[in-house]
């Protein structure tokens, strides 16, 4: 059994994540390997059940403190549930965002990236991608497919201003910088199949 492999996608709203992410699956299949397509927040039951309690009400609905617990309950539940089980039966998992997202959007304010990295070592002992996309597309570019997707309606955190989402982007640029063995930084613009075919070139050294 070739061994599975834990891949996830990031970056900022509308790069093209939930978009390559099946995209990305397909090539992977086309190439013999099983495949799981997952995303956080959410990927299980419970997870998902948390999802809707993070992405809906007002924008005041949770602490910042309360915010990133939630997003690591609903992280462990699915590295538990979902994740490590398809790993151990050789599946590759690919993850519409995970940890890196929850340092970008819950580690720059009341909270710091140490923080983050603390619960998600108490939640999910510290489980970490094999390989991290993160998917780099100019602002406006992404915010005319986000705004193209969601129209005047974006998610309770989607919706927050475009400093908060600027200062998001620098992050995971700095995250890709520090770990480059992990981080692959993508161009996510153009047509979505040049995009797919950047990711699969970034996969190239784990594809058996
Ligand atoms: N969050 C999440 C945290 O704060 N902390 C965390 O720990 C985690 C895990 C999740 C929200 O939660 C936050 C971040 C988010 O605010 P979500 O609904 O899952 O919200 O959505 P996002 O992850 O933000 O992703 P989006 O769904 O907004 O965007 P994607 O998935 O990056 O983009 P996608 O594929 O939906 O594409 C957007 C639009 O562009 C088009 C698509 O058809 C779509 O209409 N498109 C393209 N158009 C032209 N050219 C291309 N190459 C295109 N690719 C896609």
């Amino acid at each position: 059994m070739t061994p599975g492999r834990f891949i996830t996608l990031e970056g900022g709203e509308g790069a093209g994540k939930s978009t390559q992410l099946r995209a990305l699956a397909a090539a992977l299949r086309g190439r013999g390997i099983d495949v799981v397509e997952t995303r956080e927040p959410g990927g299980s039951e419970g997870a998902e059940a948390i999802r809707a309690l993070l992405l809906t009400g007002g924008a005041d609905r949770w602490s910042a403190r309360a915010e990133a617990l939630l997003f690591a309950a609903a992280r462990a539940d699915h590295v538990e549930r979902t994740i490590r089980p398809a790993l151990a039966r050789g599946a590759w998992v690919i993850s519409d965002r995970f940890l890196d997202s929850s340092r970008a959007y819950q580690g720059q304010g009341e909270l710091t990236d140490a923080d983050i990295v603390a619960l998600h070592r108490i939640g999910s002992e510290g489980f970490l991608p094999d390989r991290t996309l993160l998917l780099a597309l100019p602002e406006a570019e992404a915010a005319e497919r986000a705004t193209a997707r969601d129209g005047d309606a974006p998610d309770r955190i989607g919706g927050r201003a475009s400093d908060f989402h600027r200062a998001v982007a620098a992050a995971f640029d700095r995250f890709a910088g520090d770990e480059p063995a992990r981080f692959r930084k993508v161009d996510a613009s153009g047509g979505a199949e040049a995009v797919t075919a950047r990711l699969l070139a970034a996969l190239d050294d784990l594809v058996p």
